[in-house]
């Protein structure tokens, strides 16, 4: 079956379904293509938290409308270390909040949207194979409950993540990924329980990191660090809780177990390529960019990448090519502020791994502990946390 768009988007995730809506808005023709099924995409837990300034952006697309009456607004998280808790107040730092609110809600959001527009979504695609990128009429080609597509676009978006296809096609020479691997891992928690705390809890403990985040009123998250090279079969829901108690408890306060739903291992790592664009092809969000959870910044800058992208081609449908021209040069000027932001958080708050002689982890650890000590009482220090952990301008 041969088809004719103008815009060709690979992947279903945040990011390629917002740019289908960015797109629709401005009456430019796309067609979406995602290699797993619908509930696949809407089973994986992923971020949870969206700053102000992607609020903004769905907002403007008028996509908020779920999210303004069931997420949380968070003015601020708490920092932890040796025992106190403190309240880093966005709101009096730098006027603005994030809104936690599970990326799973986001996408179902997107999705229903896409169905009552009735746009062109194809769940379940094999051998999906961007061709001829470089060239005048590149291609999309897949295949679809068994019959073979091959769609041609003017332009083709890679929105299908860290593993996806799009990357591939760029040369590796090209592509020239700048990256870091941290030695630890998140082992991540869903609970079915009331949240412990009213915002974000980031501790900092000598057994590592630990963090209590929610998705909704019953519904707690939760993150130990653990070992890369850690099983989650060795975990049980009792060592998990204990490690979480033993980490987040402070004098005066306790932290309610409850069943827990799911748990995984996720390592952390930083990688951004050296470009988002090659030939007709563009990326956005993981496909181009990763960065470790602990500045809650990969869902954020997926839509950021979009809210610049989707301007981009409307107005290179239009006739210039300008604002697409600079698209990867602005995407990842500001994507390098949110790899600094979240490898300072990261290092702020995570300890080395096991093969670090004792008298360094030690080191390491009350250097931690004088920066948070630091950071904690120093105004200036908060407000540039606050401005970065709330939303950079997307330009
Ligand atoms: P996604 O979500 O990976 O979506 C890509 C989509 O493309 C599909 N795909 C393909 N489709 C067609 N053909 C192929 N060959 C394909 N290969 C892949 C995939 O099935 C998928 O549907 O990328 P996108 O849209 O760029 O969105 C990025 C975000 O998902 C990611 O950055 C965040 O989840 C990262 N992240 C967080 N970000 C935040 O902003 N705040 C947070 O609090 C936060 N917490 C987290 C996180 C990521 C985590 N994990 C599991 C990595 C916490 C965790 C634990
Ligand atoms: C989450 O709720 O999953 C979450 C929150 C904050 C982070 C990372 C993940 O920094």
């Amino acid at each position: 079956m041969t088809e004719r768009t103008t815009v060709g988007i690979v992947g279903a995730g945040p990011a390629g379904l917002l740019l289908g809506h960015l797109l629709a808005a401005a009456n430019v023709p796309f067609v979406i293509v995602e290699n797993r099924s619908r509930e696949h995409v809407l089973s994986r837990i992923r971020a949870g938290v969206l700053e102000q300034s992607s609020v903004d952006v769905l907002d403007r697309f008028g996509l908020a409308d779920r999210l303004h009456a069931e997420g949380l607004v968070h003015g601020g998280i708490h920092l932890q270390v040796e025992g106190r808790r403190f309240h880093v107040d966005f709101e009096d730092l730098v006027g603005r909040t994030v809104t936690v609110y599970g990326q799973q809600q986001v996408v179902l959001d997107l999705m229903r949207r896409h169905d009552e527009l009735g746009s062109a979504v194809h769940y379940g695609a094999s051998e999906v194979t961007p061709v001829d990128v470089t060239g005048d009429e590149p291609h999309l080609r897949f295949v679809v409950g068994g019959e073979q597509h091959d769609l041609a676009a003017r332009f083709v978006v890679g929105a299908d993540g860290y593993h996806g296809v799009c990357r591939t096609v760029i040369p590796p020479e090209a592509l020239n990924p700048a990256e870091r691997a941290y030695d630890c891992a998140w082992l991540g928690v869903l609970a079915d329980v009331a949240p412990s705390t009213d915002e974000l809890v980031y501790a900092l403990h000598p057994d590592g990191f630990a963090m209590h985040s929610m998705r909704s009123p019953s519904v707690s998250r939760l993150y130990l660090q653990v070992d890369p090279g850690e099983d989650i079969a060795d975990w049980s829901d009792e060592r998990i809780w204990d490690g979480l108690q033993e980490r987040l408890g402070i004098p005066g306060w306790t932290l309610t177990p409850g069943p827990i739903t799911e748990k995984s291992i996720t390592p952390m790592r930083s990688s951004v390529a050296s470009t988002l664009t090659y030939g007709r092809l563009f990326l956005a969000g993981d496909a181009g960019h990763i960065v470790p959870p602990t500045g809650a910044k990969g869902l954020n800058a997926a839509i950021a990448d979009v809210a610049m992208l989707g301007d981009a081609l409307t107005v290179a449908v239009g006739g210039s090519e300008t604002a697409l021209a600079s698209y990867s040069d602005r995407a990842l000027a500001r994507q390098w502020k949110i790899q600094y932001f979240s490898q300072w958080m990261t290092d702020m708050l995570h300890l080395p791994g096991p093969s670090t002689p004792p008298a360094e982890r030690d080191f390491r650890y009350r250097s931690r502990v004088g920066q948070l000590d630091f950071v904690t009482t120093s105004r200036f220090a908060q407000q540039t946390l606050a401005e970065q952990y709330t939303g950079l301008a997307i330009a």
